[in-house]
């Protein structure tokens, strides 16, 4: 059973990989073909660029489609930087940049700065829209420190731990993420429904 993973994140696509390994499901994604469309996320909710993505990679390939729109949320941000964390420093701008920025914006606020990850993953297959949600607490810090996984990990430390997502393993982190959570959901759903 073939699924097309609609993300050009290189950091998502091996978690996701992950959390299908051992299963009857093979995941696909933009290196699997020749050409792959950059959707255009231009919606105000995770949920709707995440069904955005799906139903875009669906009408592309014509295979089940699967996608995952993600960011973190800070409160002393007001939610920020929220639907915009992959640009929060600007288009094109790197993993750094938007950990620098995030960085510079809190240290105007006292510790600790309360922040959640929420993933929302979509699938699409021509006739069913599934969406489920997956949430993880923690708190940023500020200092980066770790060198796997992508994005925030290395300033996010998830409630309970001392140590910042980006000293976990991919298997560790899909244990307790909002990704994991979301896509562990997902995959009963798909698994329950035979599809
Ligand atoms: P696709 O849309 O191609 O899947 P993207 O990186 O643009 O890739 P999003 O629009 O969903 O994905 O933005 C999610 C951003 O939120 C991502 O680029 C990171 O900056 C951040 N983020 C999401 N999940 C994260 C995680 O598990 N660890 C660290 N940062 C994460």
């Amino acid at each position: 059973m073939k699924l097309v993973f609609a993300t050009g994140n290189k950091g998502k696509l091996s978690e996701v990989r992950k959390i299908f390994e051992n299963t009857s499901y093979e995941i696909l994604s933009k290196e699997n073909f020749d050409s792959f469309p950059d959707v255009i996320e231009d919606r105000e909710t995770f949920e709707e660029n995440a069904i955005k993505k799906a139903k875009e990679i669906f009408e592309f390939s014509g295979i089940p489609a699967i996608a995952d729109d993600s960011g973190l949320i800070v409160d002393q941000l007001n939610g920020a930087p929220g639907v915009y964390s992959a640009r929060y420093a600007g288009e094109n701008c790197t993993y750094d940049d938007n950990n620098n920025k995030l960085l510079q914006e809190l240290s105007a606020f006292p510790e600790p700065h309360n922040a959640a990850f929420v993933c929302y993953a979509a699938y699409y297959d021509g006739d069913l829209i599934l969406v489920v949600r997956g949430e993880l607490k923690g708190m940023i810090i500020s200092e980066k420190t770790g060198d796997q996984g992508f994005g925030y990990d290395p300033v996010f430390i998830p409630d309970g731990s001392k140590n910042t997502l980006a000293q976990y393993s991919a298997e560790e982190k899909n244990k307790i993420s909002h990704r994991g959570k979301a896509f562990e959901s997902l995959k009963k759903i798909l698994s329950k429904m035979e599809l």
